[in-house]
């Protein structure tokens, strides 16, 4: 089985997606990591006896030797695919480099909108009618590797900050575990800063799944 190192910083939900969905998606979890040692998800590895491991930013005097000692811990595993869950730590070009093409990140927003933090707010504060989650591949510029895949939902009058985070999260539960199957059936590839789907490149967006 291709096996995969996801990176956490919380609570780790979409990480329990993928642990529960490890037979459908094929790709078996080697390594947890997470920057925070209070991070919820660590607590979900150890129920699932997978291993995990705390590589905390303030043990380093800067990103670089951080980013060093992280890039070290993941080829430790020579995993086939690094999946950023909820990872808060923006990683350096240095290490990027090293997984690019096998790096994917899910961000609640509809890139290229809202890059960054705070996404569901600022959605609101625009009026926009739909917004949701991407998976992306990661390069060194910040949520603006190529699209893979989105799901979107229409924003509802009663929707604020927190009722719209809870229902994107919802999709994200859906959309990662896709992906993750597709790359590990050899399906899905990065070429030329774009995204490829069964042989075929991907629209700007990815493939869109509409639940509005
Ligand atoms: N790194 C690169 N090079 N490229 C990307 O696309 C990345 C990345 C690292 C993380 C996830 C991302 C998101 O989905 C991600 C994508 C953290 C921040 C941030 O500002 C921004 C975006 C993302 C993750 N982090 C602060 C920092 O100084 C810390 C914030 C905190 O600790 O709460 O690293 O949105
Ligand atoms: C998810 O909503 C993910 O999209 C977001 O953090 C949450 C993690 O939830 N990622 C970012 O905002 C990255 N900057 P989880 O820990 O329950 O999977």
């Amino acid at each position: 089985m291709p096996n995969m190192v996801v990176l956490i910083s919380g609570s780790g939900s979409n990480l329990q997606r993928l642990i529960d969905t490890q037979d459908e998606h094929g790709m078996k979890i080697s390594l947890v990591i997470s920057n925070r040692a209070d991070a919820y998800g660590l607590q979900r590895a150890k129920q699932h006896g997978i291993n995990s491991k705390v590589l905390s930013h303030k043990d380093y005097s800067d990103r670089s030797t951080y980013d060093q000692a992280l890039a070290q811990l993941i080829k430790s595993e020579q995993p086939d695919l690094v999946v950023l869950a909820g990872f808060m730590r923006i990683l350096t070009p240095e290490l990027v480099n090293q997984f690019l093409g096998r790096m994917i990140n899910i961000h609640p927003s509809l890139l290229p909108k809202y890059p960054g933090l705070n996404t569901h707010a600022r959605a609101l504060e625009a009026g926009d009618e739909h917004h949701g989650c991407t998976v992306h591949f990661v390069i060194p510029k910040l949520d603006a590797g190529p699209n893979i895949a989105q799901a979107r939902l229409r924003i509802l009058a009663s929707d604020n900050a927190n009722s719209l985070q809870q229902r994107v999260h919802q999709l994200e539960h859906q959309l990662y575990p896709q992906v993750v199957a597709w790359f590990a059936q050899d399906k899905l590839q990065m070429n030329a800063e774009q995204s490829w789907l069964d042989g075929q490149p991907l629209k700007p967006q990815g493939r869109v799944f509409d639940y509005s």
